[in-house]
């Protein structure tokens, strides 16, 4: 029997011993498996006397059982060990900021953020949203909008003129968006109703004007429009997008080609310490240019002045950006420096909205 008790001991040891899953089933194998040592002791009980069996079976049992239990405790310890070990390798500081995505870090620059402010307010009030191409015929840009051949006005444009095509036509960089409103008038009947956002350019730089610029123009159309309606549909569009109760709004008379009569408007505001205030104080800003469309445009796009009236304005939107968000220099808008555009700039899931408010 000492060699029943010296098998037990020898298992009982690589039990002990094994490391891992492999090492522990090397183990049971070799004392439990078809040809294991205990299972070959087990298998020799049949040649011997009743006697004998009886005595070396319940002693082999015994070992087969503390073999049996041994393995299954040693099996528990390596498997609560392997989980302690995962546990420590894959511990997570939840104490640590979780890093932005890039659709939380990036930022609406403000251009584009008071563009989709005022398509939000015009919107709400009825009008559509028209848009056309950056480079323009001469006739969409100047001679359709009552800029006669040689009238000074073109001159006072600064216009950015490309060489002259294989017919002879010479293109332009659009100075302002009403060719978008010509050709809103040619393509659709009255009722009229739009507002042109988008990029116009004028061969100008310097402290206060880039070449490349930002406009929005609106244009009404329809039998009986008159001044009262334009004046009110301003007034309600400064309110909404300066996000104040009450505006006063000064109408200076003006001159522009394509209105008669036409108008120049002021909002007063309070300026003190850098700072601009709408809707209260002593001074006055000017923010647009307006007026009742000339009879000539109505003609030269298709609209017949005696049975229809329009009226149109125009303001720059780099400006109006500057103002509303209190920055004080233009030419960073240009710059695409990404320090500035996230102090500056507005969240990309954060839309303005007449009901949600504009500006956030
Ligand atoms: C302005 C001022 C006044 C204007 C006029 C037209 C059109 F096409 F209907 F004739 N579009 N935009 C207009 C009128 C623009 O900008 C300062």
């Amino acid at each position: 029997m000492t060699d029943l008790s010296a098998l037990e001991a020898e298992t009982l040891a690589a039990i002990a011993a094994a490391g891992d899953e492999p090492a522990l089933e090397a183990a049971r194998l070799a004392a439990l498996g078809k040809k294991g040592a205990i299972s070959t002791l087990l298998a020799g009980l049949g040649k011997m006397a009743p006697d004998e069996r009886k005595t070396a079976g319940a002693a082999i049992n015994a070992v087969k059982d503390a073999v049996s239990a041994a393995l299954a405790a040693r099996k528990e310890a390596l498997k609560a060990a392997a989980l302690d070990a995962r546990l420590a390798a894959e511990t997570l500081d939840v104490t640590l900021p979780v890093r932005e995505t890039p659709a939380e870090t990036g930022r609406i620059h403000p251009i584009s953020q008071v563009m989709d402010e005022l398509t939000a307010i015009f919107a709400d009030m009825g009008f559509s949203i028209a848009e056309g191409p950056d480079v323009e015929t001469d006739d969409y840009n100047f001679t359709r909008l009552n800029f006669p051949l040689g009238h000074p006005a073109r001159e006072m444009h600064d216009t950015f003129f490309f060489h002259p095509d294989a017919k002879g036509e010479r293109k332009l960089l659009r100075t302002h968006t009403s060719p978008v409103q010509v050709r809103t008038m040619l393509a659709k009947q009255p009722p009229i109703r739009v507002i042109c956002p988008g990029r116009t350019y004028r061969c100008d730089s310097d402290q206060t004007h880039t070449p490349m610029f930002h406009q929005v123009e609106g244009l009404v159309i329809d039998k009986g429009s008159h001044l009262g309606h334009l004046k009110w549909i301003l007034e309600e569009f400064c309110k909404a997008f300066f996000e104040v109760e009450h505006v006063k709004m000064r109408f200076r008379p003006s001159f522009f080609p394509f209105t008669e009569p036409s108008a120049e408007v002021d909002i007063q505001c309070r300026r003190s310490g850098g700072e601009i205030r709408f809707g209260e104080g002593e001074d006055w800003l000017e923010i647009l240019g307006c007026g009742m469309v000339h009879p000539n445009v109505l003609r030269l796009c298709g609209v017949d002045p005696d049975v229809y009236q329009g009226f149109a304005w125009g303001m720059g939107i780099d400006r109006i950006a500057m103002l509303k968000y209190g920055m004080p220099d233009l030419r960073p808008f240009f710059e695409a420096d990404v320090r500035w555009l996230s102090h500056y700039g507005f969240r990309p899931l954060d839309l303005p909205t007449l009901a949600g408010g504009l500006s956030g």
